[in-house]
């Protein structure tokens, strides 16, 4: 049996977040190498933490090499790799154990492939202000992000102390996210964060993702105890909001879990299916499947059921333009997807023809 099995393996590992499926993954590689889970990345190599501690590495051949073929291939943050010592002192990652989950967003280019934020997440923090007011649209498309990767969502209103009603805000956004919690906290005063805690497990890894300024900084510090990253009111050059987090960056609070802390999001493509926006609108689709009509574009067909629940003051006409305009990236990232996967097996034809 592996060293590294659940049974055998260094503490620090568990705190890591290791798990029977990571030991699995290993397995092939425990005679040449050793498992670390990727902290930092940056263009020369990545920082992770192992059994023994903190580990620099720079990317072996073969990563490169998948990861100019498909970008998604390329370590990333949260990522269970391998790392070889060589003799010669040179430390290498050799390759990424699969990801148990993965928030994937859409990369610029031509390429259907995502660009994986960061991977191997239990649950995916989607944090707010509540002063400016929350954008409930980017809540959903976040929400769509998170079911997608795997993860389950938990939603942080952050700043409850800057408005006077925050248990009303908090409800108006617990209405766009059926099935997930939904918390209002204070890091001035300290509200809300214990409930906040109750969501970290030793081993469990939480990822805050938000737009800049939400204060998904000062949420990580508080779970680390100090100040382990930087926090602050968002700087203004030439004209554009500047983000005080730069770097995606994974902290391990031994005892108490897994964070990762991220830049603010300016504006995500969402790489998801029908299942993910289906998750995040599950009483739009149930009206949806009473349509009078299979194909119900839902514009001006007869016997529409969302249409007429929009009608009766049912169900916000804007929550269901939100949610068709989110479909239908869905579907373009499915075409677009299938397209990549054709162009690969004309190519691959092509190979093999060329063979004879
Ligand atoms: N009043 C109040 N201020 C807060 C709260 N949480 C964060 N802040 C402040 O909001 C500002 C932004 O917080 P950060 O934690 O740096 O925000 P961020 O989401 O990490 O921002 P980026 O790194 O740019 O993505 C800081 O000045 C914080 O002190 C809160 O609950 N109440
Ligand atoms: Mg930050
Ligand atoms: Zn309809």
């Amino acid at each position: 049996m592996s060293d590294f099995s659940q049974h055998r393996c260094p503490d620090r590992l568990l705190d890591l977040g290791w798990t029977p499926e990571t030991a699995e993954t290993f397995a092939p590689y425990e005679r040449s190498h050793q498992p670390a889970r990727v902290c930092r990345i940056d263009r020369g190599g990545a920082d992770l933490a192992g059994a023994a501690g903190a580990i620099r590495a720079t990317y072996g051949g073969d990563v490169l090499r998948a990861g100019a073929a498909d970008r998604s291939a390329m370590p990333a943050v949260g990522d269970w790799c391998v790392v070889r010592d060589w003799p010669d002192g040179r430390v290498t990652l050799d390759a990424v154990l699969e990801r148990r989950t993965a928030i994937v967003r859409d990369s610029a280019g031509t390429t259907s492939h995502g660009q994986v934020v960061v991977a191997n997440v239990d649950r995916v923090v989607i944090v707010e202000h509540l002063d400016p007011d929350p954008d409930l649209g980017r809540i959903e498309r976040l929400l769509v992000l998170a079911w997608a990767s795997g993860a389950r969502p938990l939603v942080i209103l952050t700043k409850s102390d800057l408005v006077p009603d925050p248990d009303g805000m908090r409800a108006e956004v617990a209405a766009v996210a059926p099935g997930v919690d939904v918390l209002a906290v204070s890091a001035a005063t300290g509200d809300g964060v214990e409930a906040f805690f109750a969501q970290l497990a030793p081993g469990r890894t939480l990822a805050l993702l938000g737009p800049s300024g939400a204060g998904k900084s000062t949420l990580t510090n508080l779970v680390a105890r100090t100040p382990m990253v930087a926090t602050g009111a968002t700087r203004e050059r030439d004209g554009k909001g500047r983000h005080v987090t730069t770097h995606r960056q994974l902290i391990v609070v031994p005892g108490r879990g897994v964070v990762i802390d991220t830049p603010g999001l300016r504006s995500i493509g969402i790489v998801a299916d029908d299942a993910a926006v289906a998750t995040t609108f599950p009483e739009i689709e149930e009206l949806a499947e009473q349509c009078r009509f299979r194909d119900c574009a839902h514009e001006t067909e007869p016997g529409c059921a969302v249409r007429a629940a929009v009608a009766d003051g049912e169900l916000d006409e804007q929550r269901v333009t939100r949610w068709r305009k989110l479909g239908r990236e869905a579907e373009f990232h499915a075409r677009r997807a299938d397209a990549r996967l054709r162009a690969q097996e004309a190519a691959a034809w092509k190979r093999r023809l060329g063979r004879h």
